[in-house]
């Protein structure tokens, strides 16, 4: 089912890491088309607000809005009205993540370089944040939890979620309205597409403009957040989700298989990719793709992932060689099922997230792990984190000195300065003692 890619020499043999690249399978995700596309609908909003979002919705979800803005009513009876396991669920999913991340936010750190002269890092939340929530195919109320909760923990004090209306009722899924009320999220637009992102940016009559946009949509949302990059800031852009697999002798091939076709089950474009050292792995799993595949819910859009040309199964000489074809792929997830896990992972340089031994698979993570699930995608894990905490936090230096501090490296500054033909920075300093020597209460 897999397509085969036979690299079966040793490590050193293995071309460098941009080539080996090329050797490894990967969709392409144009959105330049789609940027040009989506331009005057960009525009139309920033020019006529509200009116702009509400043509806009009209054109191309059919959906006639009579306010933007979700009523406050109707995020508490989707919550009330969800199933109880759901519900039950959803708040472990959103403790978990809430611990974890509350961990993970990085103190603020002052240097003393000198008797009198500090440094200090100071974190400091983004104020306003919106959070694009994608509609049709794909309803995640988890990646709703994935956003906000990293939102929450760095202090971000307003927070706007935009997910497009569903055509019976005008509003977002139900599922997502929930978690927007379980995660204490009041703000919440039934708007969707790019002109949900022109929203965010410039802000209409009826929503104010936020300074961060996160959240990953269609091709049409991610050229939108292009063009508007900058006005605010914005996440990383999403391709299709990735697994890859690092597997020996020792994996069981019944669950390797499970945990490729998980992923799978996002988008035919989704890839999944089994690197192995041991080619009777390969065969036992792909007998088990051919069972599980059959038997589950999805099974076209799977196999249609499976055996498309962004996924593939690697054949490699031993497990040096795995982590080369592993890094160079560099994949939003990467589960180690070897020998030792522990040990393979800490040697892994680029991964988006890594699940570690035969207890830890990617769904885990997708829901439940505590962990967050967005993630960086199509090799951007090679320069990029997934969302944290620190995503919505920016470090802002506090540089305080005193005169003797000041004094002390005062010579240093002017010859700088005087090297880079910028006298007047070197006065900025020198003016300060002139003064005092003029007033004769400092030699
Ligand atoms: N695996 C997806 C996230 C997700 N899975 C949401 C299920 N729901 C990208 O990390
Ligand atoms: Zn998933």
């Amino acid at each position: 089912m897999l397509n085969r890619i036979d690299l079966r020499i040793p490590a050193g043999g293995l071309p460098g890491g941009a080539d080996l690249h090329r050797l490894l399978p990967r969709a392409g995700l144009d959105v330049t088309v789609a940027t040009e596309q989506v331009r005057p609908l960009v525009e139309a909003v920033r020019e006529h607000g509200s009116r702009g979002v509400v043509e806009a919705t009209q054109r191309l979800d059919g959906v006639t809005l009579a306010a933007l803005r979700v009523p406050a009513a109707k995020l508490s009876e989707a919550a009330e009205a969800l199933d109880p396991a759901l519900r039950a669920a959803l708040e472990t999913s959103i403790a978990r993540a809430r611990t974890v991340h509350a961990d993970q936010r990085r103190p603020d750190v002052t240097t003393e370089l000198t008797a009198g002269g500090t440094v200090t890092q100071h974190w400091r939340p983004v104020r306003r944040v919106g959070l694009y929530v994608p509609g049709g195919l794909a309803v995640y109320p988890s990646s709703v939890v994935m956003n906000v909760v990293p939102a929450q923990v760095a202090g971000v004090e307003s927070i706007a979620v935009t997910s497009p209306p569903q055509r019976e009722t005008g509003l977002p899924h139900p599922h997502i309205l929930a978690a927007c009320a379980l995660l204490g999220v009041e703000e919440v637009y039934a708007v969707g597409g790019a002109q949900a992102i022109a929203m965010l940016a410039y802000g209409t009559e009826e929503s104010e403009p936020v300074d961060l946009i996160t959240g990953p949509g269609n091709v049409w949302v991610t050229a939108a957040k292009r063009l508007v990059r900058g006005v605010v800031g914005i996440d990383a852009e999403a391709g299709p989700t990735e697994i890859a697999v690092l597997a020996d002798d020792t994996a069981d091939p019944r669950h390797v298989a499970a945990d490729l076709i998980s992923q799978a089950e996002h988008d035919p474009l989704a890839a999944s990719v089994l690197v192995t050292t041991s080619p009777e792995l390969l065969e036992a799993v792909e007998r088990e793709l051919a069972v599980q595949v059959a038997a589950t819910k999805h099974a076209e859009r799977i196999g249609q992932a499976l055996t498309g040309t962004q996924s593939a199964a690697v054949l490699v000489e031993d497990i040096e060689a795995g982590l080369r074809v592993v890094d160079a792929y560099a994949a939003e997830h990467l589960e180690i099922q070897t020998r030792e896990p522990r040990a393979v992972a800490e040697r892994v340089r680029n991964a988006g997230a890594i699940f570690v031994g035969a207890w830890s698979p990617v769904s885990l993570g997708d829901y439940c792990a505590g962990s967050n699930h967005v993630l960086p995608t199509g090799g951007c894990a090679r320069h990029s984190s997934g969302l944290s905490v620190q995503t919505f936090l920016r470090g802002v230096q506090l540089i305080e000195y005193d005169e003797h501090a000041l004094r002390g490296v005062a010579e240093y500054v002017v010859t700088l300065a005087g090297a880079e033909d910028l006298p007047a920075h070197g006065q900025a300093v020198t003016a300060r003692f002139a003064a005092e020597s003029t007033e004769g209460s400092v030699g």
